[in-house]
């Protein structure tokens, strides 16, 4: 991969690569998103409140995340299929070891499908057993309002996530809060049908 600059945000702990992937490697990694998708397709999970996301998801790797009415869980299987999930593409294991430097590979790999009027409410990653390892996420599409705060509450500020941007938390930042506010329709023409497709990598157990 080209180098690409990191950019300081402010929030310590919150690498930010924009451009990391040319648009060229954001195609490869497209096509290779929407091939494995087709074994393990997107669906929509519920809240264990029993409200759908707005999101559609589904995993690449080992483990893969999910909730649903008994909660919040890493688990092998597509919970519609019930299949294995499919492997990570090598394009994203390269990616995870060159930018995070973590010496382990990661065991999941969560797709999130935005369409419309989907969105991320503020949440923490903490469901992972190991909160030192970082979590990096790619993001492909339209761009997204990206809104993050640290861990203890205060003050967010909003950053835009573009298509072939990179970006992780590690460090202080690993349990910082964090939103999708909103998609800026029409940004992107790389998803067929529009909208945005992130994938977050993670260490789970
Ligand atoms: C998204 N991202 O970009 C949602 N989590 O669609 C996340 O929730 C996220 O961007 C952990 C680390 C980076 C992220
Ligand atoms: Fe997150």
């Amino acid at each position: 991969m080209s180098p690409v600059q990191e950019i300081q945000t402010g929030i310590e702990g919150f690498r930010l690569w924009p451009g990391a992937l040319s648009v060229r490697a954001q195609a490869a990694l497209l096509a290779q998103v929407l091939s494995a998708e087709a074994e393990a397709p997107f669906y929509r999970p519920v809240t264990p409140g029993g409200r759908p996301f707005s999101v559609r998801m589904t995993n690449f790797g080992a483990l893969g995340w999910v909730s649903d009415r008994e909660g919040y869980r890493y688990q092998a299987t597509h919970p519609v299929t019930g299949k294995a999930w499919p492997p990570i593409p090598q394009t994203l294991l390269d990616l995870w070891s060159h930018l995070t430097g973590w010496p382990e590979p990661p065991q999941a790999c969560l797709v999130n499908l935005y369409r419309d009027e989907a969105r991320m409410g503020l949440h923490q990653d903490k469901d992972e057993a190991d909160l030192t390892a970082p979590v990096l996420s790619v993001s492909l599409g339209d761009t997204a309002v990206f809104r993050i705060g640290e861990a203890e509450g205060g003050p967010t500020r909003s950053i835009r996530l573009a298509s072939g941007d990179v970006c992780a938390l590690t460090g202080p930042a690993r349990l910082a809060r964090h939103a999708i506010d909103r998609l800026i329709a029409g940004s992107s023409t790389l998803v067929p049908g529009g909208g945005r497709i992130n994938l977050t990598l993670r260490r789970a157990r």
